[in-house]
């Protein structure tokens, strides 16, 4: 399977399909609301509203939205709407979770709490999609959000974690890049070092349904001229659907560069958790925030 663009992702959904139940925890945000109401009307979830209700409606009026006939949890804080919006999912009364008006630490460590959070025993992680126009499918790129300075163990997990996501999306055998600044390994250069040590352990099925090669540089990741430039010989190079980052900094320069300067879409929500979660943030597009609730209503689909 070969995916080209982010609207295929709603042919993933069965036209009898039930929408999932998503909650969006402090609802006062416009892009948010619009992009969940949105949805709704699209049949792709159902949404829960938990947050502050005066500044909500007042939004939705402003932006003629009629959210009047959805369920709505009053907070009074949006903290306090976090943590009502996680309980609901962990309890099993939403099967999404979409971050609102919230600050990206807050939720994060709420979706971490011990007690009443959403850990399966996995490490959580961040998976986006891009639609790039100078590219011949999507590709998706990790982790650009969450884990900060990944160790190799946590590297595997940020790995199979995707590479579940691409599966369940129909593409049997992504091929995976593993970046570095360089193609080569350079012992100075500790990218390097765990991108060889992936590419051997899934040559071993120690990581499977995947192919795995690294150290790849950038352009020979996604460019085939270019790996061909350089004499590398390789099933991923060129080709690749999953670019696996060496830290978030150069994930998340990645992420804006590719929405700023390629005027790329993207979807992208954090996995590994006992649900989906939206985790846009502002300065997101109204298609990025869609099309991530798109891409969250699949994979809630597949977690069923
Ligand atoms: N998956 C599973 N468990 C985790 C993860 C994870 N990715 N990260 C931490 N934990 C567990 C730890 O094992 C521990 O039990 C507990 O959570 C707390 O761990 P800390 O002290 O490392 O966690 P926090 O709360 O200090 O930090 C976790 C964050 C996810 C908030 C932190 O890593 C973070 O701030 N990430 C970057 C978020 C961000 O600012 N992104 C910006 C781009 S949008």
């Amino acid at each position: 399977m070969i995916l080209t663009e982010l609207r295929q992702l709603r042919d993933q959904l069965d036209h009898n399909h039930k929408p999932r139940k998503l909650v969006l925890a402090a609802s006062e945000d416009a892009h948010s609301l619009n992009a969940v109401v949105h949805a709704s009307e699209q049949n792709i979830i159902r949404p829960i509203l938990v947050g502050d209700k005066e500044k909500t409606c007042g939004m939705a009026e402003i932006l003629d939205l009629d959210i009047g006939k959805y369920e709505f949890i009053k907070a009074s804080s949006p903290l306090e709407a976090v943590t009502i919006a996680v309980k609901m999912v962990h309890d099993g009364r939403a099967d999404v979770l979409m971050k609102g008006k919230v600050g990206t630490s807050d939720m994060l460590s709420c979706v971490l709490n011990k007690e009443y959070g959403l850990r399966t025993g996995q490490l959580l992680s961040h998976f986006a999609y891009f639609e790039v126009e100078t590219y011949h499918k999507l590709i998706a790129v990790t982790d650009v959000a969450m884990n900060i300075a990944p160790n190799l163990t946590e590297k595997i997990a940020i790995l199979n974690n995707a590479v579940r996501v691409l599966n369940q999306l129909g593409i049997e055998k992504p091929k995976v890049a593993v970046l570095g600044a360089v193609e080569k390994v350079q012992t100075n250069m500790s990218a390097t070092l765990d991108a060889a040590l992936l590419s051997k352990m899934n040559q071993r099925e120690q990581i499977k349904n995947c192919i795995v090669d690294g150290p790849l540089a950038f352009d020979n990741a996604i460019s085939s001229e270019s790996a061909r430039h350089k004499e590398i010989r390789s099933e991923v190079a060129g080709d690749t659907d999953l670019l696996l980052m060496p830290d978030i900094e150069v994930g998340n320069v990645l992420y804006k560069t590719l929405v700023f300067f390629a005027k790329a879409k993207v979807a992208s929500m954090i996995v590994g958790a006992s649900a989906p979660i939206v985790l846009t943030s502002r300065s997101d597009s109204e298609q990025a925030k869609f099309d991530s609730i798109l891409l969250a209503a699949v994979s809630a689909a597949h977690n069923h």
